[in-house]
């Protein structure tokens, strides 16, 4: 490979690096800088990714070459059907040396461990310098996350979050927080009133470029999960800020109040439906967040919307994003529950009788999407009470959704969901009965099954897979003064009653068919 002093800058920019503000461009003569894209076999099939998943980023790929371009950047830009694309980031960044002899290489850190593993070799396989810059769109750096969780027994997100309310000064008054109070989901957990008719939130018919990406996604990957018919994503800046506009507009006075309700057929209700934006780069959350605060100072937006948005952002999404950098590698194989039953085959095909998974499973497959309630107390607690591997649950995860990254998924799966990493990232398992989905959804009214009956036929499974999971993980559990008292009521049942649920539960884990091989991974 040739090597020179006198060649351009190369800047690799990955599929979810697509801002223009990004630390390996800053500052960047354009003259001196070739900015490198590349569609890779390697990318699109590490796991079976939604087919909607795909079309997003190959599309904003491609409209964000043509935004750097027009703006005066010189792009080199690998399509995935290129008849010499090598595969690989590592192989087309081997290529783009051959043709261009950079006199260095600068990218920016990656959100996947994977990837970034694959960087870190880099320095040994091309001849010139290699510059890892620090991903600064995220608020929180990875070293000052690992300062704060340092010398922790607990990683809290409620404490990262009041260090992030107090270095971002978001609905910050002086050293206390507007309103006098950090969090206020107490006020946010209204279960659906009537016909709930949320605006709908703006789709982007696709252009010219993401039709042929539509049309090389439906021929490359027809095995993929998911269809493309409903694609409506946002593609470009200009469109993800027209999403953000609506949002701010018509949706986030309810975001607070209803963010944890689940109807039938609707999934997007009054949720900012952004993070497919935010995670591919196209909008910044800094900026989001001011301009939710800013809707609570015109009055606009109530505080308890406001504030579970802010907490959301710079509270979760930063959090997860610490969290999972801070316990890889590891977080992807830790099983603290020992779960070991194989992932149900309905997750894929939606064929299950639960009606609150179906409808999950449909919105998954139609959008490659579900609100966060429902991919944690309906699709996360079934695989939580189920004792679902957490290696299938994560591929899955990872694969079905157009905003997932490992970086947020991982956390969310293998920490909040199924409890997986022991108790670092909850405070205790999100385990729940039927009778919480009842509350907070319309879904158990046509069910077949029955939510207040608790055992035998027709009982909704929900309500003995919870006692069996309490059962199983007593030794591990009844010490968590979270969730422990709850031990009193099952002892209180009798022996007799705790065989029916324990056996009702048996016998329902005995219908669960196996997903088939190849869903998930080729
Ligand atoms: P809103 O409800 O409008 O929330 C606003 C923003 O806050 C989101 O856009 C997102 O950026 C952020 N946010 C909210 N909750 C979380 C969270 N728990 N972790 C990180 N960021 C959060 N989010 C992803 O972006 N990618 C994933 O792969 C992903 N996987 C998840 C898996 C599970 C099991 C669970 C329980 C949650 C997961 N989430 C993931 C978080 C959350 O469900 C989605 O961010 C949210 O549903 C996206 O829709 P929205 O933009 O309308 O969010
Ligand atoms: C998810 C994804 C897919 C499907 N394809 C590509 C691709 O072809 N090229 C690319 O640059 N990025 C892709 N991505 C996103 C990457 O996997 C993402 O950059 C890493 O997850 C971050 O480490
Ligand atoms: Fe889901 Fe049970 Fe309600 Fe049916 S009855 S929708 S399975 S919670």
């Amino acid at each position: 490979m040739t090597s020179t002093t006198s060649g351009p800058v190369l800047v690799p920019v990955l599929g979810d690096q697509l801002s223009t503000t990004l630390a390996s461009l800053r500052g960047r003569a354009k003259d001196d800088t070739v900015i490198l894209l590349m569609e890779v076999w390697d990318e699109a099939t590490y796991v079976k990714h939604h087919k909607q998943k795909i079309a997003l980023i190959f599309s904003a790929m491609r409209h964000f070459a043509d935004e750097l371009r027009a703006e005066g950047w010189r792009v080199d830009y690998t399509r995935l059907t290129d008849a010499e694309n090598a595969g690989s980031f590592t192989g087309e960044v081997a290529r783009a040396v051959e043709r261009h002899a950079p006199r260095s290489i600068h990218v920016v850190e990656a959100g996947e461990w994977r990837v970034q593993q694959a960087i870190e070799e880099w320095p040994d396989k091309f001849p010139c310098p290699i510059e890892i810059l620090p991903d600064d769109r995220f608020l929180c750096s990875i070293p000052e996350f690992r300062d704060w969780a340092g010398t922790r027994k607990t990683y809290r997100m409620e404490n990262f979050y009041r260090e992030m309310r107090k270095k971002t000064g978001l609905l910050m008054d002086g050293d206390a927080p507007v309103g006098g109070e950090w969090n206020l989901d107490h006020d946010n957990r209204e279960p659906p009133k009537g016909a709930m008719d949320a605006p709908k939130r703006p789709t982007f018919a696709p252009d010219a470029t993401t039709q042929e990406v539509i049309d090389l996604v439906a021929e490359k990957f027809p095995d993929h999960f998911g269809t493309l018919d409903n694609f409506g994503w946002p593609v470009t800046r200009e469109q993800a800020e027209a999403a953000a506009d609506a949002f701010f507009a018509e949706r986030i006075e309810k975001f607070g109040p209803y963010q944890d309700a689940m109807v039938h057929g609707q999934d997007d209700l009054w949720h900012s439906m952004l993070s497919t934006s935010l995670n591919l780069g196209l909008l910044d959350p800094l900026e989001l967040c001011r301009r939710a605060e800013q809707a609570h100072r015109d009055g606009t937006a109530p505080l308890n919307s406001v504030e579970g948005f802010i907490r959301q952002i710079i509270g979760w999404r930063e959090y997860v994003r610490g969290f999972y950098w801070h316990f890889m590698p590891g977080l992807e194989s830790d099983n603290a529950l020992d779960a070991q039953r194989p992932l149900p085959e309905f997750y894929w095909t939606g064929e299950t009788d639960m009606r609150c998974l179906a409808d999950c499973v449909r919105s998954t497959h139609d959008d490659a999407h579900a609100h966060h309630i429902q991919r944690l107390m309906v699709l996360g607690n079934f695989a939580l009470l189920a004792g679902i591997r957490p290696r299938e649950v994560q591929d899955w995860f990872l694969a079905v959704y157009a905003d997932a990254y490992e970086w947020v998924e991982l956390p969310n799966v293998s920490g909040m969901v199924l409890y997986a990493d022991g108790g670092k990232l909850a405070s205790k398992p999100y385990a729940a009965s039927g009778n919480y989905i009842n509350r907070m959804s319309n879904y158990c009214k046509e069910c077949r099954y029955s939510v207040s009956k608790k055992t035998g036929e027709g009982a909704c499974p929900f309500n003995p897979l919870y006692w069996h999971f309490m059962d199983r993980h007593r030794d591990r559990l009844e010490s968590n003064h979270r969730i422990g008292r709850i031990y009193a009521t099952w002892d209180r049942m009798g022996e007799e009653k705790q065989r029916e649920y324990l056996d009702s539960a048996e016998a329902f884990l005995t219908t669960l068919e196996p997903a088939k091989e190849g869903w998930a991974r080729g």
